[in-house]
């Protein structure tokens, strides 16, 4: 079986992580602009990051030497909205339009994020998520965004990792803001205005434009840690609470019960407004993206609270439902997330199984510290054999996934080009296309394609027949 042959290869960013020019240009701030994350891990800050917003014309070409057939990054909300509502920064506009011209100009479609972490600082002032009216808040931006580019980009993604940013708020830097006293109930809460949000969006989506649109959550299968029967009930525990939730709610319209008989046992039912049912019911998306880098393994919950490592790939549990434990059939990365190709092709016939939409896959990848040589033409590289290994081991298993049936119709990435990390900084890199900058010394920036950049253009060109 072949990969289709529209099939479209890729990769990712995010604003936030790569563009730059966090405070020129009209663009009002984010709370990942002033995220305590940064300082927590002394790690560099997101003022500069790639400076991908002054190179992208660059970094596009390069793309298209790849041979990209298409690329997903995020719009920044605050770049659009300064505040957050009201106020349209032309600028903002003129830049994405930019951004997009050059993408049509090599043929690689756009796979527009709308929201990638990077909440407007106005909103968080207000109580960001846990403030029902940014809903409103989002609807609007939307809105902008479709009358916009509604008719340039035929696929949007709602929201990257809800379930990250509900789940692990801490280590991405999303929740530094939080300042309530009930935090569980709270987040909840903000689950349910952004799942609302979602479903407005989605509708808005298809009546303001002719483009699909989908959510886009972390997905990780959950194993047993035995074939005990309590350590099967944790690892249904576990999946619907970190990935049916999100998307029985966007493709069924309706709460998973087992998420929502955990949300009643621990007293966290969000504030469900009259209609809100009614709103989630009647949306639809298109298709399912999802990231996926690993999958996770637990066992019964013994009940205690036991540390959480603050990492959105390790270590998730929830007392009295499941507890997360090292699967030591699998190997790690260097920053311990285990490595679990064969999990992806299991992972994505669940998924499909589930809800039977076509899915994109838009986030996939190894971090590492990669260290630049001098290659044989004398030109900068990096060799990174390893981060082939884990995307050739990763397609093939996409490969079987869709001779099982899976609709898979895109792959992309993490990450077009090096970028900061969400809480480990520049040296830990995902990119085809290294970025010549350190934690704090910022060098020329200059690109230089790695080893992997080439081999992912072969892939491309063979349209992944040979891997
Ligand atoms: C996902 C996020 C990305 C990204 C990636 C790698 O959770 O959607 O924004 O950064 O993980 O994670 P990290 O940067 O922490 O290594």
């Amino acid at each position: 079986m072949m990969f289709p042959n529209n099939f479209l290869w890729g990769a990712s960013t995010s604003a936030y992580q790569c563009e730059g020019a966090a405070t020129s240009y009209g663009k009002g701030l984010s709370v990942m602009d002033v995220s305590s994350v940064f300082q927590e891990c002394g790690v560099t800050d997101v003022e500069v990051a790639s400076d991908h917003y002054h190179r992208f014309i660059e970094d596009i070409s390069l793309m298209a030497e790849m041979g990209f057939k298409a690329y997903r990054f995020s719009v920044s909300w605050s770049r659009i909205l300064p505040n957050g509502i009201g106020e349209v920064n032309e600028e903002g506009i003129a830049h994405y339009h930019r951004v997009l011209d050059e993408l049509e100009k090599h043929h690689i479609e756009p796979i527009v994020t709308m929201y990638h972490f990077d909440l407007p600082l106005a909103l968080q002032d207000k109580g960001g998520w846990s403030n029902r009216s940014t809903i409103d808040a989002f609807t609007e931006y939307a809105s902008v965004l479709f009358s916009h580019f509604g008719d340039r980009i035929k696929y949007w993604l709602t929201i990257n990792e809800q379930n990250m940013m509900i789940i692990h708020g801490d280590a991405l830097g999303t929740s530094s803001h939080r300042k309530v006293n009930n935090e569980k109930k709270d987040l909840y809460q903000q689950n349910h205005h952004m799942l609302v949000a979602q479903a407005k969006v989605m509708q808005l989506c298809h009546k303001m434009t002719d483009a699909k649109i989908g959510p886009a959550p972390n997905i990780s299968s959950v194993y047993p840690a035995t074939p005990h029967p309590d350590d099967m009930l944790a690892a249904s525990n576990a999946s619907a609470i970190r990935n049916w939730l999100y998307l029985d709610a966007a493709v069924f319209g309706k709460y998973n019960s087992i998420a929502w008989s955990f949300m009643e046992s621990e007293g966290i039912i969000p504030d469900i407004h009259e209609g809100d049912m009614e709103v989630l019911k009647s949306a639809q998306p298109d298709f399912i993206a999802f990231n996926y880098y690993s999958n996770m393994t637990v066992q019964r919950s013994r009940g205690e609270s036991i540390t959480q490592v603050k990492d959105q790939q390790m270590g998730e549990s929830e007392p009295g439902y499941f507890e997360s434990v090292p699967n030591h059939t699998l190997n790690k990365n260097e920053y311990g997330w285990e490595i679990d190709p064969i999990g992806f092709r299991y992972c994505l016939r669940e998924v499909w199984d589930r809800y039977s939409l076509p899915m994109i896959v838009t986030e996939n990848g190894l971090g590492a510290k990669d260290i630049l040589v001098i290659g044989d033409d004398n030109i900068p590289t990096v060799i990174d054999d390893y981060r082939i290994d884990y995307l050739r081991a990763h397609i093939k298993q996409m490969r079987l996934a869709i001779e099982d049936g899976c609709d898979v119709f895109g792959y992309c990435p993490w990450s077009a080009i090096d970028l900061v990390s969400t809480h480990q900084g520049m040296n830990k890199r995902y990119g085809f296309i290294y970025v010549n900058r350190d934690e704090f010394d910022l060098k020329d920036l200059a690109r230089y394609k790695k080893k992997s950049f080439y081999w992912y253009q072969s892939v491309i060109s063979k349209n992944g027949t040979s891997l």
